[in-house]
């Protein structure tokens, strides 16, 4: 076990599929071989328009931008166990799970970039995905307070009599917000068919998971609310969906929620904003490089005869080449119209509203464009 801030059982008792050398250890969950591919060009994904994101960002060319680098298995593979029809209610960092699920990367990008295209309409911040196609509600910064509005929603849907089941994602730093507690509470009280994803990536912003809670493990604060917890290896990616599987499978039937604990590691920096060498050490970080998720599923793969040497690298420039062509294409597009300002609040704008923005217009007129540092959000 190398040195780390995560706050977790010893990795023995991790539940895994893969091991950290990519070798089957427990019994291999029935995903065809398509789909298993398909796991890894998802999580492929995922990595190369992180950092393309993250480049833009760097050229002042998008706003802001927190990557899931090294929470790929944890991400695709937790929300590849979900049907089509249930919902995903993402923490801060799951957008490449909607795109797996539906959302267009086009549309991705085109939030990112908050133009004519974003179906936001500019009214979230960039990074912020939501997509209706795929169940997948705008996501929050306020930090927990997913929690109790999927809860809610679950019941709601129980109530409905729907088979759906609603995946509620969040950090070992949301875990101490008052809609962690208020959620589980009432997710097991009411039996919501819902399924708690923690995905402790062993920090928030620069709270190591260490101090987050005096608990022994995250999975142990199930046990007080009376739903069952299980600990896994967040990287790998075989692991997560089958954990995520057996739980949706106990929700769905009626059986109450379950929480499961994704025990992974965040790369990089909490967001564009953040700098991790002011309270982490290269020393920490390193272990965790060499225990890509990425890596650990493509060598399975390869051993298993399912996947050709050297064809990730082929793979990575398709994916390279068709983020490249939506940027593009989205760079192209025109800026949000500025009378969705007022627009969509009342059946027609009032008067108070067109003052506003015809007051608006005229300060637009006199100054001109904002300059790059203008209403700067410091995170
Ligand atoms: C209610 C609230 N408190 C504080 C913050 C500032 N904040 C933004 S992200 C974050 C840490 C979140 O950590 P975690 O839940 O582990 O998610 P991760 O960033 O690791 O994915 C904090 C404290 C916030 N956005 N909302
Ligand atoms: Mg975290």
């Amino acid at each position: 076990m190398s040195p780390t801030p995560t706050m977790s059982k010893s990795e023995l008792e991790l539940f895994q599929i893969l091991n950290h050398e990519g070798e089957l250890v427990d019994s291999l969950p029935k995903l065809s071989k398509k789909e298993l591919k398909h796991l890894l060009v998802s999580m492929l994904r995922v990595r190369c328009t992180d950092g393309r994101m993250l480049n833009l960002q760097r050229a002042g060319r998008v706003g802001f931008v927190g990557t899931s680098t090294g929470q790929e298995a944890a991400m695709i593979g937790s929300a590849a166990a979900l049907k089509k029809q249930d919902w995903l209610w993402s923490g801060l960092r799951e957008g490449g799970a909607a795109v797996m699920r539906g959302l267009p990367l086009s549309e991705y990008v085109a939030q990112m970039y908050c133009n004519a295209n974003d179906t936001a309409k500019g009214r979230q911040m960039c990074n912020h995905f939501q997509h209706k196609g795929s169940n997948y509600p705008s996501w929050s910064s306020v930090i927990g307070t997913q929690i109790p509005h999927g809860v809610g929603a679950a019941f709601a849907a129980k109530q409905r009599g729907m088979d759906e089941v609603h995946a509620i994602y969040f950090g070992d730093g949301a875990s101490s917000s008052n809609g962690f507690h208020s959620g589980m509470n009432f997710a097991a009280v009411w039996k919501a068919p819902c399924v708690f994803v923690l995905v402790n990536n062993g920090w928030a912003i620069s709270v190591p998971a260490r101090d987050q809670t005096r608990a022994a493990t995250f999975g142990a604060k199930a046990k007080a609310y009376g739903m069952p917890a299980v600990e896994v290896d967040g990287n790998d990616a075989l692991a997560c969906y089958e954990a995520t599987r057996l739980a949706c499978e106990r929700a769905r039937k009626g059986e109450g929620p379950g929480l499961v604990v994704l025990n992974t590691y965040r790369m990089a920096g909490h967001s564009s904003s953040d700098d991790p060498t002011k309270y982490r050490t290269e020393e920490e970080v390193q272990p965790w490089l060499d225990r890509d998720p990425i890596a650990r599923l493509e060598t399975f793969l390869i051993g298993k005869g399912q996947l050709k040497k050297g064809e990730v690298k082929t793979i990575i420039d398709e994916l390279n080449t068709e983020i490249d062509a939506v940027i593009h294409e989205q760079e192209a597009a025109d800026p949000m119209s500025w009378r969705t300002l007022v627009e969509d609040v009342y059946s027609e704008v009032p008067a108070h509203l067109r003052h506003q923005y015809n007051e608006f217009l005229r300060i637009e007129e006199s100054y001109g464009e904002a300059r790059p540092g203008d209403g700067a959000f410091p995170l």
